[in-house]
């Protein structure tokens, strides 16, 4: 772990703090995933077990969010609540200067959750799905601010790949125009997030958190400065049925098509709408995908602070 910087705008708890200055592995998560990827009331109960699995594999959990204008790395039962209950809306990069201005509340994306992370002195992430390429971006010209936000911040990112609503094959070329590198955990193929394999090859594979670690260390000694994304796909017996995986899909493009719905509004709708169609089994898949990583990164951030 790097040493913790001079107190700024960045809050990080009590607990992050302290482990952060002993040099201990904390695993920094994500709050759009609990405000808008998963539903309420499942949504709280899975930010107090993603955190409990970290802790159990020997790291410290911190939670990112924005709240009352201030920038949180780690979050009070209290403050869980609020990320899981209060409608935040959905804070990108851009967005972190406008919400601390105006003394505002917001979820954090990935590129955000990144941005504190790396601010407060956390280099390992965890989370579901990263954003992407959109279908029909030369059209649309909408590409997830995560890919141009792992570009510029050092961190590690543990996910399941990018969901199959986006173009999968688009955002591997963006991510290595951008000298982000992708390790597959276990894994020739990229995964698919609810499936294990989205058909596309990824550049290197890991098996280990020591080779992770070896990894991550060489390519920030050798003065990266992108991030880099650890892709790990959801345990076998929690993969989302294809059949059903397909037809949610093309549905739920659909459906974006018909309501118009575009911009910051089209991964949650993707996501609503898995979970309402599948009669709660893509809701069970995004958990336990999930749960896996943030495990993965707590045994990559302990190889990391040995
Ligand atoms: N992938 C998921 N669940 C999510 C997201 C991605 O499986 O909730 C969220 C993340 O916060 C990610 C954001 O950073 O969606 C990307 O949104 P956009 O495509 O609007 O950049
Ligand atoms: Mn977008």
């Amino acid at each position: 772990m790097i040493a913790a910087p001079p107190a700024g705008p960045v809050r990080t708890s009590p607990e992050v703090a302290e482990a952060l200055a002993a040099g201990r592995a904390v695993v920094a998560l994500e709050s759009t995933l609990l405000a808008h990827g998963l539903p309420a009331p499942q949504n709280r109960a899975a930010a107090d077990e993603l955190e409990a699995a970290v802790r159990a594999h020997g790291a410290v959990p911190a939670t990112v969010a924005v709240l009352d204008g201030v920038p949180k790395v780690g979050l009070s039962a209290a403050e869980l609540d609020r990320v899981c209950g209060d409608d935040l809306v959905k804070l990108s990069v851009r967005d972190l200067g406008v919400a601390v201005g105006l003394g505002r509340d917001g979820a954090t994306t990935v590129a955000a959750t990144a941005a504190l992370a790396r601010i407060a002195g956390v280099e390992l992430f965890a989370t579901g799905g990263l954003g992407g390429v959109h279908r029909g971006a030369r059209d649309t010209w909408d590409v997830s601010a995560d890919l141009a936000g792992l570009a510029a911040t050092a961190v590690l990112v543990v996910c399941s790949g990018v969901k199959s609503i986006l173009d999968v094959a688009a955002t591997l070329e963006v991510l290595e125009t951008e000298s982000v590198p992708v390790l597959g955990y276990g894994t020739d193929s990229f995964p698919g997030f609810y499936r294990r394999d989205s058909g596309h090859a990824v550049p290197w594979r890991v098996d280990s958190p020591a080779e992770v670690a070896a990894v991550w260390r060489a390519h920030r000694s050798l003065g990266g400065v992108a991030g880099a994304v650890l892709a790990q796909p959801v345990p076998a017996a929690d993969e989302l049925d294809a059949a059903l995986h397909d037809r949610l899909l093309a549905e739920g493009l659909m459906l974006l098509a018909e309501r118009g719905i575009t911009g910051k509004d089209v991964t949650p709708a993707l996501l609503e709408h898995f979970h309402a169609g599948s009669g709660g089994a893509s809701l069970h898949t995004n958990l336990a995908l999930v749960k896996a990583n943030v495990v993965l990164a707590a045994q990559v951030a302990v190889a990391l602070a040995s």
